[in-house]
């Protein structure tokens, strides 16, 4: 009997579920399900649809049972640093907010009342974002106190998936590092910050570490889905499992795990939370096993998805890879990093706007613009590798692009030429497949994560780009 793992992987534009099985010591993917996935304007606030999104998990379960492969366990995982509250009943307080919505604008000011950026790295290693989930909280103490107060339970997105599915409470570790309530030393929640910021100690969960079983399916789920199965935290934190599913062992590479981000870095076994990786804003995300990943995030292709939007999706990514190599030569560049385009009104105007202001020729058509963003980002990979190199005192000689962005050919053959490391591209499904791993490892189906990264490496193809 063949022995199928499910994954299922919702990112910020689309959410999936895999089937993983392990056939003649490759792995094989099967897709079940997708769906689209989006931030949507409710009450003026940019909101998650997660009564749909778990909708559509359900769907994808059916999908499972109508085929005749119901997995032997399954696991989610999502973005960072979201979450959402709920009070005594279970009830979920307020609107599910997403991480680019403006209300955390000023938040890190708010906090740095109570403690110092410094010391807030010092702690818990992570970089600083405007959305990581210590600023949200500092919103929604400042403008929903009421909701702090009622609250008795803080789930992250992926754990309040795995709750709905099995009623069961948990705070996946890999998950919860990226909110930044986190200490690096201890891998536990920081209670002493957590007090300091006034935060209620009580709605923070035990954390757990990728690879433990959650539970198993609730009496309603069962009976709509028409079976159970055992659910198994992965790293839920979907960089956690991208970087699993680097299919490689020695340690000479980079990774830029590319999707909606580009999170670009190294694994490490120890984090650095000194003042200078502080300053350079590197972060250390907790991951699988307790090693670190050292990285940065870069805007990424979220900037290209914004700009395909506007163009009501009209063009496949593929067209507008060709077309912005036919505007190859548009000379214009914008820092990749800069706050403005995290969620701009228009990411078109915004990109214009920045050529204007810095006396830079204005793209126009769909080409140059899409020219602008690729180039600028595989200048901003360059950068960050040169860092990376400055704070390891190493060099490594090639990248390896994991994720769906690894798609974009032309994006990587500018990253061989811009950082002058051969670029290894692929699997495009580095996520999914980094979810069903734990679920293995788990089951034993790999004996150890370097096991399970040759059989990565030889199930699914590889383009090399040369420097
Ligand atoms: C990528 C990602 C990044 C995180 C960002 C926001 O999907 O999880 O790692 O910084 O989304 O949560």
């Amino acid at each position: 009997m063949t022995k199928y793992y499910l994954a299922v992987d919702i990112g910020a534009s689309s959410g999936r579920l895999i089937l993983g099985h392990l056939e003649n010591g490759k792995m094989e993917l099967e897709e079940v399900h997708r769906f689209e996935n989006g931030m949507v304007k409710k009450d003026g606030e940019l909101c998650w649809e997660f009564d749909r999104l778990f909708q559509e998990i359900k769907n994808g379960l059916k999908k499972c049972k109508e085929i005749g492969k119901i997995p032997v366990s399954m696991g989610v995982d999502t973005w960072g640093v979201d979450f959402v509250l709920m009070d005594k009943d279970d009830k979920v307080l307020g609107n599910t907010v997403g991480y680019r919505d403006h209300r955390n604008e000023g938040m890190d000011e708010e906090v740095y009342k109570t403690i110092s950026l410094e010391d807030l790295y010092a702690r818990t290693g992570i970089q600083k974002a405007i959305f990581n989930t210590v600023y949200q909280l500092m919103a929604v103490k400042t403008k929903h106190p009421e909701y702090l107060e009622q609250a008795e339970t803080m789930l992250h997105v992926p754990d309040y998936f795995h709750y709905l599915l099995t009623g069961k409470k948990t705070c996946e570790y890999t998950e919860a590092t990226t909110g930044q309530l986190v200490n690096a030393e201890t891998k536990d929640w920081d209670y002493e910050l957590i007090d300091k910021l006034g935060y209620p100690r009580k709605m923070f969960q035990k954390l757990i570490m990728p690879g433990t079983s959650v539970g198993h399916f609730t009496e309603e789920v069962k009976a709509e889905v028409g079976f159970d199965v055992e659910v198994v935290a992965p790293a839920t934190h979907d960089t956690g499992s991208a970087v699993l599913a680097v299919p490689a062992n020695d340690d000479d590479f980079i990774y830029i795990s590319s999707g909606t981000w580009s999170l670009m870095g190294i694994e490490r076994e120890k984090a650095d939370c000194s003042k200078k990786s502080c300053e350079m804003n590197f972060t250390n995300e907790g991951g699988y096993a307790g090693r670190f990943r050292y990285l940065k995030n870069i805007m990424g292709l979220w900037m290209i998805q914004s700009v395909r939007h506007e163009y009501d999706d009209k063009y496949g990514f593929a067209e507008i890879c060709q077309m912005a190599e036919e505007a190859k030569d548009f000379p214009s560049r914008v820092d990749a990093n800069d706050e403005c385009f995290l969620s701009p009104e228009s990411m078109i105007e915004e990109v214009k706007d920045y050529c204007r202001r810095t006396g830079q020729k204005v793209p126009e058509t769909l080409g140059e613009i899409a020219t602008v963003i690729y180039t600028s980002l595989a200048e901003c990979y360059a950068k960050t590798a040169k860092e990376l190199e400055e704070m390891t005192g190493r060099t490594f000689s090639r990248i390896h692009v994991v994720g769906g962005g690894s798609n974009a050919g032309y994006l990587n053959e500018l990253t061989a030429r811009a950082t002058g490391k051969e670029v290894h591209a692929g699997p495009g499904e580095a996520t999914a497949i980094g979810n069903i791993t734990a679920q293995m490892l788990k089951a034993e189906e790999f004996k150890s994560i370097e096991e399970a990264r040759t059989t990565i490496h030889e199930s699914f193809g590889i383009k090399v780009y040369q420097a």
